[in-house]
């Protein structure tokens, strides 16, 4: 019961045309819908109606993030809590989204926009469901992930914003790195999902984005998707390599207006009973990039 997962980013760009092109032909997701100033966006396997909406704004930046809850109930269940704790909610009505039916929006502790919602437009993924094939298309342009993944952002007091995640939204930890004073200086947390996180909280500046990410089903993916990053000319950030903290494969790189994407593989299972991993600060640069064992002060540093 509670937060089931990720169920999409909404973000703005002053280019719509260009970050459009990106997101199409280099990142290889579907294009769902388009108004006015808005572009939806899915991946392949995805069942929702999208996971990005893109914004014409002229600034860069995020507008909220969504995720999903399990049932209709944990809807209103959440919205006393975090009204409880002190967060004042509105609610979006049916109709005023795309894609979407009634929603609740709060601003969580380090000053990101945050939505709820159950009632998702299920729009199927693009293999159908009668003797679907195994994989789709050879012919997806780009990278095309199956799925976005999980999603990062930062806080400038993370135990704080962790406490909010867990105590009130009923999210799990599943790793975190604490300084020499046992505070915490990064979470990562999982919805009603088996994986390692749906979203994590690091030290930084509040309200900011630091990145999202789209699943890859194996290394050999992440390869490929490098080849068609250096291909296509998009700045690679850092990778490919491995994290410590999740295990996961990942690259980092930039879309065209600068905001982080990553692509994500491996990991491992989480139960509700599997035990948090701990990092120490000392070994970070580890738990970041395990094989490089740096802390990339760009990687830190720069943010949507
Ligand atoms: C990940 C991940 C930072 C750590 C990032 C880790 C920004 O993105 O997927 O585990 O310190
Ligand atoms: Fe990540």
């Amino acid at each position: 019961m509670g937060i089931l997962r990720l169920a999409h980013v909404d973000v703005r760009t002053p280019d719509l045309d260009l970050s459009t092109a990106y997101y199409t032909e280099v990142m290889g997701l579907q294009q769902v819908a388009r108004t006015e100033d808005c572009v939806y966006l899915k991946c392949w396997d995805e069942e929702d109606h999208h996971s990005l909406r893109m914004r014409y704004n002229p600034r860069t930046g995020m507008d909220s993030f969504t995720f999903r809850v399990e049932e209709e109930d944990d809807l209103h269940d959440l919205e006393k809590k975090v009204e409880a704790y002190g967060c004042p909610t509105s609610r979006v009505s049916r109709g005023e989204a795309v894609g979407q039916g009634e929603s609740i929006r709060f601003e969580v502790p380090s000053g990101q926009i945050m939505e709820l919602v159950w009632d998702i437009e299920k729009t199927g993924n693009v293999l159908g469901k009668r003797n679907p094939a195994p994989v789709p298309p050879p012919d997806l342009p780009g990278i095309a992930p199956p799925r976005m993944d999980h999603m990062l952002v930062n806080a400038e007091e993370v135990a704080e914003s962790a406490a909010f995640f867990i105590d009130v939204l009923g999210m799990r930890m599943t790793e975190q790195v604490l300084d020499g004073n046992g505070h915490q200086l990064g979470v990562w947390l999982a919805g009603n999902t088996r994986s390692p996180h749906d979203i994590a909280i690091v030290n930084g500046p509040n309200g900011a984005l630091h990145h999202w990410a789209y699943w890859l089903d194996d290394w050999d993916h992440i390869r490929q998707a490098a080849d068609t990053l250096a291909y296509n000319g998009v700045q690679i950030d850092q990778g490919p390599t491995r994290h410590g903290v999740t295990r996961g494969n990942t690259i980092y790189f930039f879309d065209p207006l600068g905001i982080r994407n990553e692509v994500f593989t491996g990991g491992y299972w989480v139960d509700p009973d599997t035990e948090i991993l701990t990092w120490t600060e000392d070994n970070f640069g580890k738990g970041l990039f395990y094989y490089e064992n740096v802390v990339s002060q760009r990687f830190l540093r720069m943010h949507t």
